[in-house]
């Protein structure tokens, strides 16, 4: 069995020895234009030209959670598409939101400015019941962050494309609730994949919905936010920020205006990373799995790209 890898991250170094002390019987090796035919691919953001040559493929490993850039290119008929299954992701996702919340909530952002300038000084505590949270994307990452975050009595909304039913979660779906998701949430934490559905889709219309006072999160894709609409709305003062971990430019070209917003916190596409031993292991398994004929966990649907 031989696997061709590539990441457009060119961690190769690490990747290529891990998938092969776990996978003894393989030949793993790194693909470049003209190598030869592998049985899998395991890839991240990789060229058409890899798709395009590697005609033999019974399977794609996708060393991410979102599939949107493969699912730009022209993907062989019928080869399944595998995305990470978690793999250590939601728990970071879960760690990441939930300070995001509970930094806004209790201020302390402002806090921190205040101890710089050495100030005491108590801010009135905030009601929870004021503060909503209202979760785009029920998923594997989703679920887990609606549930740590009703763990800390906060009232949590979540929407989907099918109707959800999670313990402290109000389910919302489909595109004719979104408006009551929205009108029902104070703070919005984006945890869709990126589609033809979901692209802007907190643009200034959908943005305008959120409780005044609201705060975004977004943690998926940049291009679900529409950067002049969510500044528009701060600065406006519909909105009181956002945390924002992911751009449509990344690494987020400097002199944008995110950098130095003084209501926006930025962080480098870092609220969920991939890591490597957990998912290695995953991949490997599944690849296992499948030579055996069995059905794997996380495979893609390519008509709904996700
Ligand atoms: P999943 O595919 O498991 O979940 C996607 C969720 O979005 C599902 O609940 C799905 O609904 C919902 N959804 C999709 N399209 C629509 C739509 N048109 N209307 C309403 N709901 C919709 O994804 P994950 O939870 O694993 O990951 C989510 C995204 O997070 C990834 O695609 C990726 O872009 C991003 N990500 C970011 C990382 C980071 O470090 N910033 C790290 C990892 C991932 P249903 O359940 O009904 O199908
Ligand atoms: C992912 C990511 O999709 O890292 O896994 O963004």
């Amino acid at each position: 069995m031989r696997i061709t890898y590539y990441s457009a991250d060119m961690d190769a170094a690490s990747w290529i020895p891990g998938l092969q002390a776990a996978l003894p019987g393989a030949t793993v090796t790194l693909w470049e234009p003209g190598a030869p035919q592998a049985d899998y691919a395991v890839v991240w953001k990789p060229p058409q030209q890899l798709l395009d040559e590697q005609t033999s493929l019974k399977a794609i490993f996708n060393t991410g959670a979102g599939v949107d850039a493969l699912m730009q290119l022209r993907l062989p008929a019928g080869v399944p598409v595998i995305r990470l299954d978690d793999a250590g992701m939601s728990v970071q996702m879960a760690e990441y939101v939930c300070h995001a919340v509970i930094r806004h909530f209790r201020e302390l952002d402002g806090y921190e400015s205040d101890m710089a300038m050495g100030k005491w000084s108590f801010r009135k505590p905030r009601s929870r019941v004021d503060y909503p949270v209202g979760v785009l994307g029920l998923g594997v990452l989703g679920e887990r962050v609606a549930k740590s975050v009703a763990q800390f009595d906060f009232p949590v909304n979540g929407w989907s494309q099918s109707p959800k039913t999670i313990a402290g979660v109000q389910s919302f779906h489909g595109a004719a609730q979104l408006d009551a998701f929205l009108a029902a949430s104070r703070i919005v934490v984006c945890l869709l994949p990126l589609t033809p559905d979901t692209e802007n889709i907190l643009n200034a219309q959908r943005l305008a919905q959120i409780r005044p006072g609201g705060y975004v999160i977004n943690v998926a894709r940049g291009a679900h936010v529409v950067d002049a609409d969510l500044l528009a709305a701060i600065d406006g003062g519909h909105l009181a920020g956002a945390t924002l971990d992911v751009f449509r430019v990344e690494p987020l070209p400097q002199g944008h205006a995110f950098w130095n917003h003084p209501k926006i916190t930025i962080t480098p596409h870092t609220s969920a990373r991939t890591l490597r031993s957990e998912s290695i292991a995953q991949i490997a398994r599944k690849i296992a799995a499948l030579q055996n004929g069995q059905t794997v966990a996380g495979r893609v649907d390519a008509a709904r790209g996700y």
